[in-house]
């Protein structure tokens, strides 16, 4: 399970009476840019891994790094992109002197994740986070006002939008802007608009062939190390995955995915596997993905939406969404298998549920949006449950 450090209100012991054994999590106080040095790695995984009061260990484990975040300037291809990509490969370094073999990491640019609704009232009474088409556009085109925005939305959706943002209260607007702007969990920047417009405008000239080369010169420069180092590197795909506010997406499709892989043919150039990010796009075949794509998928992400037809989208219930969850399991399981068929020696991969419904007493809690408590642990037993009857099935089968 993702732990946001310290800070975050759900503490290491609930995340171990969930059931998870593997911490997913990122030295959240280094800024971008900066090397994690060796004594700041080790630190936080002896808070992870040792249970300094009973004096024993705790049972967790710091499995994988999420994430160690890739510097604007290296996504923009600026000048100074080597000697981050230097500082990036010294992170990398220190974290293989710590034993850490996973790191996962986006080349998204200016925002991570984006949402509208980060509270959306499920049937049930728990909430969702959802995304929807007529708010972002509204917040775009009426609150932003990019230059050429309006360009970019159908007729349908900009009719939709204004009148989204006619109804909406001042209130409601600011609401919107934080949830857009301020940072999801695991985002490091949060902006005001002057800055977001700067930022986007710091992308002009860059389409989507330009960003992909910026993407494999990194690559290119990274992947030798990390297999040398014994580092599994693991992209995030675009979340949404298709353009937001006029930038370029690169990492959204199975195509996509199969061109990053090759760009740098070595094993150690993998992908996060976010079922929830490719699952948005109706043109991805998840569960064909990983049968295909398998071999070099070192991190998974579990997790459902609900599409809506104008492009809106909501998380719905890890089981119940578009995505097929037991054909994607059902290809992990095989892909494990037959990787310790061949005697790989990362024929487990780790896996989280990714993000959660704020539920029962989460309902109740200031919560990371997405990372309560309660309705992540649904989420894990409900994968683990469906993960053991496969495993037992491809037993008796084999
Ligand atoms: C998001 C992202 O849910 C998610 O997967 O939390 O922040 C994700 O962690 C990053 O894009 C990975 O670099
Ligand atoms: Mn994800």
């Amino acid at each position: 399970m993702r732990w946001f450090g310290p800070a975050d209100p759900v503490s290491l012991s609930d995340i171990r009476q969930a059931g998870a054994t593997g911490i997913v999590t990122a030295l959240h106080h280094v800024s971008n840019g900066e090397i994690w040095t060796v004594e700041e790695i080790a630190a936080r995984q002896q808070e992870i891994e040792w249970d300094a009061v009973r004096s024993r260990p705790t049972g967790l484990r710091w499995s994988v790094v999420e994430s160690l975040p890739v510097h604007e300037h290296i996504k923009r291809g600026l000048p100074d992109r080597d000697r981050l990509i230097a500082s990036y490969c010294t992170s990398l370094r220190n974290l293989a002197a710590c034993g850490i073999s996973v790191v996962t990491y986006n080349f998204m640019p200016v925002l991570d994740w984006t949402r509208t609704d980060l509270a959306w009232e499920m049937p049930d009474g728990s909430r969702a986070l959802r995304l929807d088409a007529a708010a972002l556009a509204a917040f775009d085109l009426y609150m932003l006002e990019r230059p050429g925005a309006a360009d970019e939305y159908p007729e349908a959706l900009q009719v939709a939008a204004r009148r989204y943002f006619d109804q909406m209260s001042e209130a409601e607007a600011w609401q919107l802007q934080q949830n857009i702007l301020a940072g999801l969990p695991g985002a490091e920047e949060g902006y005001s608009l002057q800055q977001f417009q700067a930022a986007l405008d710091g992308y002009k000239g860059i389409d989507k062939e330009g960003l992909r080369e910026n993407l494999f010169y990194f690559l290119r420069e990274i992947s030798p190390l990390a297999q040398e180092l014994g580092i599994r590197l693991a992209i995030h795909p675009d979340d949404p995955p298709y353009p937001i506010f006029g930038l370029p997406r690169i990492v959204s499709t199975e195509a996509d995915a199969l061109a990053l892989l090759a760009a740098a043919d070595l094993p150690a150039n993998g992908l996060c596997y976010c079922t929830g990010s490719y699952g948005v796009r109706p043109d991805n075949d998840l569960a064909g993905m990983v049968q295909r794509l398998g071999s070099r998928i070192h991190f998974v992400h579990l997790r459902a939406t609900r599409r809506e037809a104008d492009g809106s989208f909501y998380e719905a219930d890890h089981l119940d969404g578009d995505v097929d969850m037991y054909a994607v399991v059902r290809a992990l399981a095989a892909e494990e298998r037959s990787r310790s068929k061949s005697g790989r020696a990362d024929a487990l991969i780790p896996m989280r549920p990714d993000h959660g419904h704020q539920m029962l007493d989460d309902l109740k809690k200031k919560t990371n949006p997405g990372y309560s408590a309660i309705g992540r642990l649904r989420g894990l037993a409900e994968i683990r449950g469906l993960e053991l009857a496969i495993h037992r099935m491809q037993d008796s089968e084999a």
